[in-house]
This record gives structure tokens, C-alpha cells and sequence, in this order.
């Protein structure tokens, strides 16, 4: 381990888990989301939840909340665009049986994730890019939209003037959103939907609609799903690590914790990266870890939602 590159950051044998960030006992249904946003989206994913629904359509259903709300600027409709204005949407989805759909840098639809549904059930293919992912979803009878508000072309308008590109560490507190649920029918599933990097080049995907990357299912052991810089996150198979860790015997938080290890142990420096993991196990058991302070995540079991702070490498 490189620690002599990480002055001031914490080794991995100083950690002691904490509750409440995990939870212990035997739990389902439950769902688990990232950031602030998580607590609408786990609400709408409990009606379903806890009426025996499945994992599959709680997740969908969830993520659809922020995708519609023009005040989360990370996540569809309202989010911030590329650096040429174009508001691309990236956006997994995979359930117990380890099918998968997923679209990227697709424009002009609002539910990117019911577009990524929709490449599982009615198409032969995983994943579907760009112009070919809308004609997709337009043929699925998605409506075509702006989805640039206001506000954001002002905030684009405003960046313009230095055009200066700097990932930002914690945006709002809010950013993509990642759900992973655990259904009354002891199945797993998970959903992945943002608008990526504010201001990344036009083109750019990033680790949100990547399977493995931005999410992981596998219904034998657990799911995970990340948020943050992510080019790191696809340079570890970050969520597909956390899995891995947890097939090992890890519980979720220290699973999430050691993919944020690897991460750190392959970069100089992190200062300037942010990624966060979310995970939930076939128990119901669930955690979280990030590299700095500041990541939290929505958690819904029993009617109880409530966000919990992540621990992080960084303190
Ligand atoms: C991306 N991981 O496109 C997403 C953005 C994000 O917190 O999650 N930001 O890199």
C-alpha cells in the first residue's frame, strides 16, 4: 500500500466499523440509494417494496423521481449539460437474473432508465449509445424533450465565460443516483441514472451506465452501485469490486471501504477525487464508504427513511 504517497490519510488497519452507517440483522425488503436525493426516490420505492413488488420495478420507479425533477441537477431533466449544451443522460439497470440494459449519451428523454428497461426486455442487446439509443427509445414511444431548463443554461452560460473544467468534489450534495433494493422475494436489483460531469466533453460516458462500474447485480451474494469521478470508478470495476468483496465474506461497508482503498492506492494523490460506494447484501445488510467527507445515502427499511452519512478514507 502506497501510503507514503497518501500524507494525512487514514490506513486501512486504523478502521473500526461504526453503526449505525451498516446494519446487522436479517432485513428485507429494504432499498438504498445515494445522496439527498435518495430519500424521495427510496419513498416511491417503498410503495412498491412493501407491497410485495419487486426489487426490479421498485428501482425503476424510484430513480424516475429525481430523473423528473428540474431542481436535481445531476440526474435527467434539469441536469447540468456538456460543455457545448447538450444534456446527455447515462443510465444502467440490472435485476436477479443478471439481465442488464443500459443507454449513454442519449439526449432529449427525460427517463433514461425506463429507456435502459426497455434494452432488456425489447432488445437482443446490453447497451445502446447516443443518436441509436433515442431512435431506440423514440421507436419504444418516448417523448422527445428539452430537457435544458433555464437554469442550467444559465449556469452553462456562465461557466463558458472561463470554460475551465474542474470535477467537482460533492455537487449540491446531491449527484447521481444509484438505488439497490432487496425485495420481499429475497431477489436483488439496482439502477444507475445522471447526467454525468457537469461540463465533460461531449461524448464523454462515464461509469453511471456501465455494468460493473456505476453497478452490479448478482442476486447470490449482493449489489453495489458508485457515484463520483467516474473515470476512477471505471478504471477499478468499482461496483463489480465491491460484489467480488462481499462474495469473499466481506460485510457491505467494508466491502464498499476496500474498493475506495484501490482507488486510493493507484492514485498520487486523491485530493481532488470524490467516489462513493453504496452495497446491500442477500441478507439485507447494507453500507457505505467514500473517499471524502461529505457523501451520504438514503436508506429505507420498515417505513424508516433516513440518510446516513458514509464514512470516508479521508476524515
Ligand atoms: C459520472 N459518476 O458521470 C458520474 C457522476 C457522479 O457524483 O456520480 N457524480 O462520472
Amino acid at each position: 500500500m502506497k501510503l507514503t504517497a497518501l500524507g494525512g490519510l487514514t490506513p486501512l488497519t486504523n478502521w473500526s466499523p461504526h453503526l449505525p452507517t451498516t446494519s446487522g440483522k436479517n432485513n428485507k425488503p429494504v432499498v438504498i440509494s445515494t445522496w439527498n436525493h435518495g430519500i424521495p426516490a427510496n419513498e416511491e420505492a417503498w410503495n412498491i417494496l412493501s407491497r410485495k413488488g419487486t426489487a426490479l420495478d421498485a428501482v425503476e420507479a424510484g430513480v424516475r423521481i429525481p430523473e423528473a425533477d428540474p431542481e436535481v441537477r445531476t440526474v435527467g431533466y434539469g441536469g447540468y449539460p456538456d460543455r457545448d449544451g447538450f444534456v446527455t443522460l447515462d443510465a444502467c439497470i440490472m435485476d436477479e437474473k443478471e439481465q442488464c440494459g443500459s443507454v449513454a449519451a442519449l439526449q432529449h428523454i427525460k427517463h433514461p432508465i425506463s429507456v435502459a428497461r426497455k434494452v432488456i426486455e425489447e432488445s437482443p442487446h446490453v447497451m445502446l449509445v447516443g443518436e441509436g439509443a433515442l431512435q431506440f427509445a423514440l421507436d419504444q414511444g418516448f417523448e422527445k424533450e428539452n430537457l435544458l431548463t433555464e437554469a442550467s443554461r444559465k449556469d452553462w452560460e456562465e461557466w463558458k465565460e472561463d470554460a475551465d473544467y474542474q470535477p467537482e468534489i460533492n455537487i449540491e450534495n446531491h449527484d447521481t443516483i444509484g438505488m439497490l433494493a432487496l425485495d420481499s422475494h429475497g431477489n436483488l436489483s439496482g439502477a444507475c441514472t445522471t447526467s454525468g460531469a457537469a461540463w465533460k466533453m461531449h461524448g464523454r460516458v462515464g461509469d453511471s451506465p456501465l455494468i460493473g462500474a456505476g453497478l452490479f447485480v448478482d442476486n447470490e451474494v449482493g449489489a453495489a452501485a458508485a457515484t463520483g469521478l467516474g473515470e476512477e470508478v471505471i478504471r477499478t470495476c468499482g461496483s463489480h469490486l465491491v460484489v467480488e468483496n462481499m462474495r469473499r465474506g466481506d460485510d457491505p461497508e467494508t466491502a464498499c471501504k476496500k474498493a475506495v482503498q484501490r482507488i486510493v492506492e493507484k492514485n498520487e494523490s486523491v485530493n481532488n477525487i470524490q467516489v462513493g460506494f453504496i452495497a446491500v447484501n442477500k441478507q439485507g445488510q447494507f453500507g457505505g464508504y467514500s473517499i471524502q467527507q461529505g457523501f451520504n445515502f438514503a436508506v429505507c427499511e420498515s417505513d424508516n427513511n433516513r440518510l446516513i452519512d458514509a464514512p470516508s478514507w479521508v476524515s
